[in-house]
């Protein structure tokens, strides 16, 4: 590795401007590399109408559309949601919609999904009471296996006793603390029959998640708590994996794409797949980069890789390693790796992103620029990659 890390971005700009040289050999390893790959799954469970997809839509702050596109069915009664594409999932969601029908059977999805489900999450609507069928479903799926669950009770305005009534604010639902009773009783009901079911909830958690036209100051209500759950059971930095505020809505709408590279190129480092005559990590960056552009709606020319290979070339990235290198490598082996080859997939993602962004500005970088922002952006994939790199080496633990 060390060696092609001299001429890799030579190698990358060849990549770029004469994709014919990347042929099948690359297809089919990165075919292999995504299919080994342990993608951790959010299992929404709930009736139609209870809010799955409105969840979604809040943690990935997608569109209807984005989400349409992004479903597969995967068995009779379930679809999965790849975030933030289904080539370049490093999350699944997945949607079971079968559930309020009397022939819903839960042991397909338990056979296919029992494995990888991270979280169990229970979506019912706050006002629901007839949860019956679906609790005797949740006792066979948890019958095998603890599931963290997380149960999310939506749609709270539904029993606010004035139409014109604003959500609690500090959110109560942590204490209940003040929560009208009108509210708090078929809230408190609900979480009664979980217990009653025996169902082991890790957490409750009171949501609503409205459209702009329902004129509440805050159309996501509850979504810190969920995220402070799902925090709790998979903590692994999801939540900034999927989501990161630049400012820039390019940048921002780019960033999930970008993780998503880095993490397959970290995962090429860690998982074994036969020797190619081309770095199977500088295949996947070049199509980040190449996906970046379309984002911003930018042509990757030659001028600007060439700025930016010139600036990071020789053995600038090499520097990077500084004195960790000598004491890390004979420790960590392919973890270090793995973790250095994402960390510079994203940085150089981020750099492509800050790139366009001054240039429409009329700005240039100056050599020194591109290597300082470099620097921090590689140390921040470092930050981003670690935790989720970590659920890796959990998921190939054996299961006790
Ligand atoms: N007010 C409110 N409406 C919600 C909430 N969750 C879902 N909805 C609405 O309920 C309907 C069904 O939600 P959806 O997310 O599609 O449910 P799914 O069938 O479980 O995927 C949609 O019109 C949503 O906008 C919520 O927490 N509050
Ligand atoms: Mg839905």
């Amino acid at each position: 590795m060390f060696k092609q890390s001299k001429n890799r971005f030579e190698t990358l700009k060849a990549m770029l401007f004469a994709p014919k040289i990347e042929q099948e050999e690359t297809q089919a390893q990165l075919l292999k590399l995504k299919s080994l790959l342990p993608i951790p799954i959010v299992w929404l469970f709930g009736k139609a109408q209870s809010g799955k997809t409105s969840i979604i839509k809040a943690l990935t702050h997608q569109n209807d559309i984005e989400i349409g596109n992004g479903f597969e069915a995967c068995t009779q009664f379930s679809s999965k949601y790849a975030f933030p594409t289904p080539q370049e999932a490093f999350i699944h969601f997945l949607d079971t919609k079968g559930i309020g029908e009397v022939t819903y059977d839960p042991s397909e999805d338990i056979a296919l999904f029992e494995q990888h489900a991270h979280i169990l999450m229970v979506v019912v609507k706050a006002l629901d009471s007839n949860l019956e069928s679906m609790l005797k479903h949740l006792q066979t799926i948890t019958q095998n296996k603890n599931y963290p669950i997380i149960v999310v009770q939506t749609t709270i305005h539904e029993g606010y006793e004035d139409i014109a009534m604003e959500h609690s604010q500090p959110y109560p639902f942590e204490t209940f603390a003040h929560v009208p009773h009108i509210l708090s009783r078929p809230l408190l009901h609900q979480r009664e029959l979980f217990k009653h079911h025996r169902i082991p909830v890790h957490k409750f958690v009171v949501v609503d998640f409205t459209k702009p036209h329902d004129g509440y100051i805050d159309p996501n209500y509850g979504l810190e708590a969920l995220w402070g759950a799902i925090e709790e059971v998979f903590p692994y930095g999801i939540r900034s994996l999927m989501m990161d505020n630049f400012g820039d809505i390019y940048a921002s709408k780019a960033h999930p794409h970008i993780i998503a590279h880095a993490i397959l190129s970290s995962a090429s480092e860690l998982i074994p797949l036969p020797m190619a005559s081309i770095p199977i990590a500088t295949s996947i960056q070049a199509k980040m980069l190449h996906s970046i552009a379309s984002i911003y709606n930018q042509k990757l020319d030659v001028k600007i890789v060439t700025e930016l290979s010139t600036a990071l070339g020789g053995s600038f990235v090499f520097s990077l390693l500084g004195r960790q290198l000598v004491k890390l490598i004979p420790l960590y082996g392919s973890a270090f790796n793995a973790l250095y080859t994402g960390a510079i997939t994203y940085a150089l993602g981020r750099l492509l992103c800050i790139y366009f962004n001054r240039t429409k500005e009329g700005e240039m970088l100056t050599q020194s620029q591109i290597r300082t922002l470099f620097k921090v952006e590689f140390e921040r994939g470092k930050t981003f990659l670690k935790p989720y790199m970590q659920s890796f080496k959990e998921d190939a633990q054996p299961k006790v």
